[in-house]
């Protein structure tokens, strides 16, 4: 596969409600989309990198450059037989895995539309379905959330994950299990907490929770193995988890049993599919997280949760849960019992509204061969 050109468009989002962690809200997302040019077709991908370095030290500032004057010369000067041939080209850049997956996501987009077969095939899926959870962020109001939490119980949703910190923990708990004794609750603190909360962490214990996602600090294994001995509650991670040899020391020292696998974290589809592997040896389940992607990165996100080992609700839920209107047609959609139906058609089974994408597009680069 001959890659002849790589754009980077830059697109502005409003969310349909604002979304809050433990380290900030966000009411619009600024998104960075690449697609790539190869043998008469284009393949899309989307850089989950944030508007700010608070969830990661990447951020679109970061990604943006890095893609420009690295990954894509990299990847316009070279032959490349597949997606899996990506993160090779690109090892010689340390980090940045959320700019390296966005382009390598592109380029399997582009091997599948080209060999006409589905994504999720091309992957080594084998789920027709996935199943959904939600995300919900930290309300204005503990009445705030409760009115979102019996939306999404409403809707069908098969798991649903509240934001805490620390003075939005306990006490909401208290409340969303007092009217919901018995729905799959789990809870991320996007390293709210530290160690010496150990005691306070521990509480978590008393409400029968699937599990607490990344208690501690971003950058730290070690300690988690510490807490999860500490606490019943089972510890997923999310940040820590980089590539699969930070799963196989996090599984090997019973820092977590569940591992949230994100894409754009882990560097692209290939490093994410090794995770995969690694979980599956352990026999821990892993399930896929999200990044308030566009229909781009979501399509993308459902391929990946064919994967035989996905076995927990994701972080992928319906567009309209996000946005007005969704970059990709058809928009995905959640049925009443909570799953995404996987979609046959080439590629990711999702067209992309170019016409919209232009309409939303604020800055815009393409690279080509020869031009590098
Ligand atoms: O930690 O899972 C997270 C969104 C932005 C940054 C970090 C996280 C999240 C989510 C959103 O939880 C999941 C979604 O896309 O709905
Ligand atoms: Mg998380």
């Amino acid at each position: 596969m001959k890659i002849e050109s790589v754009t980077l468009r830059e697109i502005h989002m409003p969310l349909v409600h604002f979304f809050e962690t433990s380290f900030g809200r966000v009411y619009s997302r600024r998104i960075l989309l690449v697609s790539v040019e190869a043998d008469g077709v284009r393949g899309w991908g989307e850089c989950v990198a944030g508007e700010d370095p608070f969830y990661s030290s990447e951020w679109i500032e970061t990604a943006w450059p890095t893609i420009k004057h690295y990954l894509a010369p990299a990847l316009l000067q070279n032959e490349v037989e597949s997606g899996r041939d990506c993160a090779a080209l690109f090892a010689r850049v340390r980090g940045h895995r959320m700019a390296k997956a966005a382009l390598e996501n592109a380029v399997w987009d582009a091997e599948a539309t080209l060999q006409q077969k589905p994504l999720w095939k091309l992957l080594g899926g084998t789920r027709r379905e996935i199943t959904c959870g939600v995300s919900i962020g930290i309300q204005d109001s503990v009445e705030q959330l409760i009115e979102k939490i019996a939306i999404e119980v409403a809707a069908g949703y098969r798991r649903i994950k509240l934001k805490v910190k620390a003075g939005w923990d306990l006490d909401v708990l208290e409340r969303v299990r007092a009217r919901w004794s018995d729905i799959v609750l789990s809870v991320d603190a996007n390293s709210a907490y530290t160690l010496d909360q150990i005691e306070h962490v521990r509480k978590f214990d008393a409400f029968n929770l699937l599990m607490i996602e990344q208690p501690l600090w971003n950058d730290e294994i070690y300690l988690h193995a510490r807490l999860q001995k500490a606490i019943r509650t089972s510890i997923c991670l999310d940040e820590s988890i980089r590539h699969a040899r930070d799963a196989d020391f996090a599984l090997e020292s019973g820092a977590c049993r569940i591992i949230n696998i994100k894409v754009g974290r882990v560097g692209g589809f290939s490093e994410a599919k090794k995770v995969h592997d690694v979980a599956q040896r352990h026999n821990v389940p892993v399930w896929c997280g999200g990044m308030l992607e566009s229909g781009v990165g979501r399509a993308h996100n459902i391929a990946l949760s064919t994967l035989e080992n996905f076995r927990l609700p994701g972080d992928v839920s319906a567009s309209k849960r996000y946005w007005k209107e969704d970059i990709i047609e058809p928009e995905v959609e959640v049925s009443k019992e909570g799953m995404i139906t996987v979609r046959d058609a080439p590629g990711t089974g999702y067209r992309v509204r170019e016409d919209v994408v232009q309409k939303i597009t604020v800055r815009e680069e393409t690279l080509r061969t020869g031009e590098t």
